[in-house]
């Protein structure tokens, strides 16, 4: 029995290295017994334990502990699915066009990322964001999360993002065609596929296709396939709290015990952003993602005015056709 780290997945074999060795995979058996109502058993980053059976393949017989995850739903599922397991740390790339620049896709990043440091990377700085893109963008810095303006193609602020990534083992996830691959090329000399911007949706093309762990001499990087939405895993509703701190301070003045800041009387987050204390374009994201768990429909949608001007600017392409 030897102990290995998962760094690919297709068809259910899986990419296992140990000891400088790599083997190609099975489960054992139809399924690990640890794993019940996920849609999928492993991910990369996972440790397992497995057989050898020659030098070139092998066979997984249980899953490790996971120290944390990054998780979305599946919708075509309904299954919680783990994009990547044991990160030090998530790195959210977004980009200032093509597409572009979508704060709430970032609010979800952090939701879907557990027990994990988050940070966001913007990239294509080359070309300039909206000053209320900026002030929305500055905000998760504001928040304790750590930012970072760079760009593949001229290489503006790379050194600083390496120095960043030194000895961790991170994963770049985001929207198709903010230029995850281009940066891990540039970063790690790897030759990742990376595509064009679709003329009709302004958005990648989703030219990586399965997650892969590429390693590097001072960090390792997950590069992940590009989605259109990441929505948030089925956990309990108060989970996402942990993807609001600046709710903290007032939620612990709520008048119901287990308030989750929609429309009970007494709430005290809700004050906050009335009185702009909490940005409402974050409470507002909030909202989205409780809706979503409870799969209704969005309610309070158009209710504030304010909020329909930043529905339109700065989540354009909910209306986008796939
Ligand atoms: N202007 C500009 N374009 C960039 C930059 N970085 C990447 N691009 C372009 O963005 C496009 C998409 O890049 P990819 O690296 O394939 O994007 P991705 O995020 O890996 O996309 P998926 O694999 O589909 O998820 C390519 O045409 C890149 O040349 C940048 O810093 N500035
Ligand atoms: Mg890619
Ligand atoms: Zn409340």
């Amino acid at each position: 029995m030897e102990t290995g780290l998962v760094t690919r997945g297709i068809n259910n074999i899986y990419t296992v290295e140990a000891e400088g060795k790599s083997f190609l995979c099975r489960i054992k058996g139809k399924q690990l017994l640890s794993v019940t109502d996920e849609y999928n058993p492993l991910a990369v980053g996972d440790l397992v334990a497995f057989n050898a059976i020659n030098e070139r393949e092998g066979l997984i017989t249980e899953r490790l502990e996971r120290k944390n995850s990054f998780q979305r739903w599946n919708v075509k599922k309904g299954l919680n699915q783990t994009v990547v397991a044991n990160m030090d740390l998530i790195i959210c790339v977004t980009s200032v066009e093509s597409p572009p620049f979508r704060p709430r896709f970032i609010d979800r990043v952090i939701a879907c990322s557990q027990n994990v440091d988050v940070m966001i990377v913007l990239n294509k700085s080359d070309i300039l964001l909206t000053e209320d893109e900026h002030e929305r963008f500055s905000l998760f810095g504001k928040l304790g999360y750590k930012t970072l303006a760079v760009s593949a193609k001229t290489g503006e602020n790379m050194d600083e993002l390496e120095k960043i990534l030194a000895n961790k083992k991170v994963a770049f996830v985001g929207q198709s065609g903010v230029g995850k691959s281009t940066l891990i090329n540039r970063l790690l000399g790897s030759e990742q596929k990376t595509g064009d911007i679709s003329e009709k949706y302004n958005r990648g093309k989703h030219t990586t296709n399965h997650a892969i762990l590429i390693h590097g001499k001072h960090f390792d990087i997950a590069d992940t396939p590009g989605v259109r939405e990441f929505l948030v895993p089925h956990n309990d509703a108060h989970q996402l709290e942990h993807a609001f701190p600046e709710f903290a301070e007032f939620s612990h003045e709520c008048s119901y015990e287990g308030c989750l800041h929609q429309d009970e009387p007494g709430c005290k987050v809700k004050d906050a952003v009335e009185k702009d204390l909490i940005h409402f374009d974050r409470y507002e994201s909030y909202l989205r993602m409780i809706a979503s768990l409870d799969e209704k429909k969005p309610e309070w949608m158009g209710k504030n005015d304010r909020s329909k001007s930043w529905v339109k600017r700065m989540d354009r392409d909910e209306s986008e056709e796939y």
